[in-house]
């Protein structure tokens, strides 16, 4: 018989049930918790233990007329983004009248909810306003006249929410994929020139001192052509003391490709720099129907990289990019896929969110 077993047996013999473990540990003693640790709390509890905000995409047309949307909103969340309504295109759609309304709610109920706002996005080649893009083409609008619109825009939206927004993905998606990353050929960089990011970064930085400012992308989780880039780009940046704060990973997985398992290597070279990271629109996507391999896919899928930022010193947000089905963006972009988020069209826990609160309850390693 193993010793543990004779000792066990030598207790029960002695008229106990007190069970001693093999490393001699008796249950219930220091190193055994009384009662298993409960997982089943909000997102944004199990976070706080590791000052981790967790995140989420609103979109403002469900919050205002959804209330089991706004419900969950305000109590699995510490941190929000908007899905749209603070992009140019939503903030300016006519050149000098700015269209504040929506942003201007999200951010007063965050504050009413003890959440952080993440200002998405300053300069993106999408959603850019059909005046400025109009002009841009037809030569209404000349080189020197772009740059003083986007200063301004800059100065204007940051400006408007100084003190209010934590962090401002400055640009947005500015690389290429592929095997040779560059910048991407935008009105930007055709107008403003190769420096345009730097100047961006300052500009905003002028208009409001204390807020984080990140660049953003997506396909940059893992280590690889396009994340190496952005950490080249990071680093020279940084030596030039252009403000640059932090790296945003969009995270929008798809389960036909690998999973990123070596997210957390990715995050630790940012880190270093002394830069903080973000997953910032997390999502894993499939093609219907689902099945319990997909299940199972999307709940190792969203971990992977939630332990990644918990791995990862300076990572202080993970943000899903929509908390239900019901609203995704996935299913209009993507023929054919979907269920990408961790609640479903019910507002219903799927396994991936029991997943993430089991995550969130580990904690960060020490
Ligand atoms: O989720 C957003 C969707 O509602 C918009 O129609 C779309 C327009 O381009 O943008 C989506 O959000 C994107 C985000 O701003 C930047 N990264 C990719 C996101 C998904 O496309």
């Amino acid at each position: 018989m193993k010793k543990s077993l004779m000792m066990a047996a030598a207790v029960i013999a002695a008229g106990t049930l007190t069970w001693i473990g093999p490393s001699g540990a008796v249950a219930g003693g220091s190193d055994r918790p009384d009662k298993p640790t409960t997982v089943d709390l909000p997102l944004r509890v199990l976070g706080a233990r590791s000052d981790l905000l967790v995140g989420t995409a609103v979109d403002m047309s469900a919050y205002n007329q959804d209330t089991p949307y706004r419900e969950r909103v305000r109590t699995d969340f510490s941190a929000v983004t908007a899905e749209n309504v603070m992009k140019w295109s939503e903030l300016e759609p006519t050149r000098g009248q700015f269209n504040w309304g929506p942003a201007d709610q999200l951010v007063a109920e965050a504050r009413r909810n003890g959440q952080q706002v993440h200002g998405h996005t300053l300069l993106w080649h999408n959603q850019l306003p059909e005046w400025l893009t109009s002009g841009v083409a037809s030569g209404e609008i000349d080189s020197a006249e772009l740059r003083d619109i986007v200063r301004d825009h800059i100065r204007t939206v940051v400006g408007h929410f100084k003190g209010k927004v934590r962090a401002w993905d400055v640009v947005n998606e500015a690389f290429t994929d592929g095997a040779n990353p560059v910048l991407r050929d935008t009105i930007f960089r055709q107008h403003l020139g190769e420096n345009y990011i730097a100047d961006a970064l300052r500009w905003a930085n002028q208009a409001d001192p204390r807020a984080k400012l990140f660049l953003n992308d997506y396909a940059i989780d893992n280590v690889n052509a396009k994340s190496t880039a952005y950490f080249e780009y990071a680093k020279t940046l940084r030596a030039q003391r252009v403000p640059l704060h932090g790296m945003g990973f969009q995270g929008h997985l798809d389960l036909q490709y690998p999973i990123p398992i070596d997210a957390n290597e990715n995050l630790a070279r940012f880190d270093r720099l002394g830069m903080e990271t973000a997953f910032t629109e997390v999502d894993v996507r499939y093609f219907l129907p689902g099945d319990t391999y997909k299940t199972a896919g999307q709940v190792g899928s969203f971990n992977v990289l939630l332990q990644a930022c918990l791995l990862t010193p300076k990572c202080v947000m993970f943000t899903v990019w929509g908390f239900t089905d019901k609203y995704s963006w996935v299913p209009g972009f993507f023929d054919g896929q979907g269920e990408a988020t961790p609640l479903d069209a019910n507002l219903q826990p799927k396994p991936a969110y029991r997943g993430l609160q089991q995550t969130l309850a580990l904690g960060r390693s020490r």
